[in-house]
């Protein structure tokens, strides 16, 4: 990569080769894991000048770790950001995110359909620093509109949302928080910087649950958050340097794994997800599929717009509601039943007892997280395979 041009390259060649900066002297194809705590100073003198900021070099791994670095090097230049920090976890890139932009008194706007972690990080967490979470009553930019004021010190959308895969307008939601002078956030979890890049379509921070797509195999928690360098310095200080919760080197050695072969997974997982939800679609036992590739799907035409694949997540609805979909969940074979998204494996789970169970039943009816939808993250099996199992535990729902 030392004299190729990035502009140039297919996304899956820049995934494979990374920005092309040397990590190691040694030539190592694979960063090498630096797993260390702290590093050797030549001399006092060179210490105080890297503590004060005058020269750069590595102190101590919860400020920098090059194994880290290399993994945030990659996800900024995936992502189109200036500079990206890692986390260690999903929920401590948002929460992390949120605590630098908010004060006590200030407000976030959001929607209540986002991963429910986050929504009990909003509705617990930031209530207790005096930071309140407004919501927007539909993924309609226009809702957002309504919904702002002075105190909104930033919007935070998941696009597609967890777990009703509701699809949101990044660049018209960009204009209205930029309207009054405040960042919009997304959490691009779901679609990945292969299908979906917001900082291009006019937002001002992109994370991720690297635990996801990511990662990829389902053997990792992680999180990632890219945007502008000033405010991912910022970031870095607050949320790693003061707050602690960074990315170990060997999480960031196996998310740079994943990196490498993101884009052929995520396009074998969207077509299986795919080929899953038509299936679906017409199965009797089913009454809706919520999937962002069927034109059925509200925000089909925006999905369209704005990703470059639909993902490999999809929801449905049974007929039965919730005991069909508990005899469903209780019959799978090859799937598992399990939390999360974005493996190898094909999962799924049951919002309303698993993801969404700090909502409460009044809400979930409100958000359309019935007791009968269902969540499942189709994974790279064989597709005969996975149908084989989908119809096998439909005919015992
Ligand atoms: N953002 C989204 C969109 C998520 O789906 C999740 C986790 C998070 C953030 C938090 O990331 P974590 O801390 O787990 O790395 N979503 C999960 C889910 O749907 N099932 O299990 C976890």
């Amino acid at each position: 990569m030392k004299t190729m041009n990035p502009d140039k390259l297919d996304f899956a060649t820049l995934c494979v080769h990374g920005s092309g900066a040397p990590v190691s002297p040694t030539g190592a194809i694979s960063v090498p894991i630096f797993q260390t705590s702290t590093f050797a100073f030549r001399d006092l003198d060179t210490a105080a000048q890297e503590f004060a900021g005058e020269k750069p070099g590595y102190i101590y791994s919860r400020l920098q770790n090059p194994t880290t670095e290399a993994f945030e090097r990659e996800v900024a230049f995936l992502e189109h950001a200036e500079a990206s920090a890692a986390f260690a976890s999903g929920m401590a890139a948002v929460a992390m995110t949120l605590l630098a932009l908010a004060r006590p008194g200030d407000k976030i706007l959001s929607t209540h359909t986002v991963y429910g972690g986050t929504h009990a990080l909003f509705e617990e967490q930031l209530k207790k620093f005096d930071i309140e979470v407004i919501y927007a009553d539909s993924p309609d930019a226009a809702e957002f509109a309504a919904k702002m004021d002075s105190r909104v010190k930033a919007v935070f959308i998941e696009t597609p949302a967890n777990p009703t895969l509701a699809v949101l307008d990044i660049a018209a939601i960009a204009g209205i928080a930029h309207d009054w002078n405040v960042p919009l956030i997304v959490d691009n979890t779901f679609a990945t910087p292969y299908y979906q890049s917001p900082l291009q379509l006019g937002a001002d921070i992109v994370l991720h649950s690297t635990t996801k797509y990511i990662g990829g195999h389902g053997d990792a928690i992680g999180g990632v958050v890219a945007g502008s360098k000033t405010f991912i310095d910022d970031l870095r200080s607050s949320g790693l340097k003061e707050l602690g919760a960074i990315m170990s080197p060997f999480t960031a050695w196996l998310m740079l794994r994943g990196l490498k072969t993101l884009p052929v997974r995520m396009d074998r997982s969207s077509e299986n997800a795919m080929q899953v939800a038509k299936f679906l679609d017409g199965h009797e036992k089913v009454s809706r599929v919520h999937y962002p590739g069927l034109q059925s799907h509200p925000g089909h035409d925006i999905a369209r717009r704005q990703m470059r694949g639909f993902s490999g997540v999809l929801a449905f609805e049974l007929h039965g509601g919730f005991p069909a979909a508990e005899r469903m969940l209780n019959a799978v074979n090859l799937i598992s039943l399990a939390v999360s998204l974005g493996d190898c494996d094909t999962l799924i789970e049951h919002p309303a007892s698993m993801t969404h169970s700090s909502y409460s039943p009044e809400e979930r009816r409100e958000l359309g997280i019935s007791d009968g939808l269902v969540r499942l993250s189709v994974g790279l099996e064989g597709i005969d395979d996975l149908l084989a199992d989908l119809q096998q535990a439909l005919d015992k729902a």
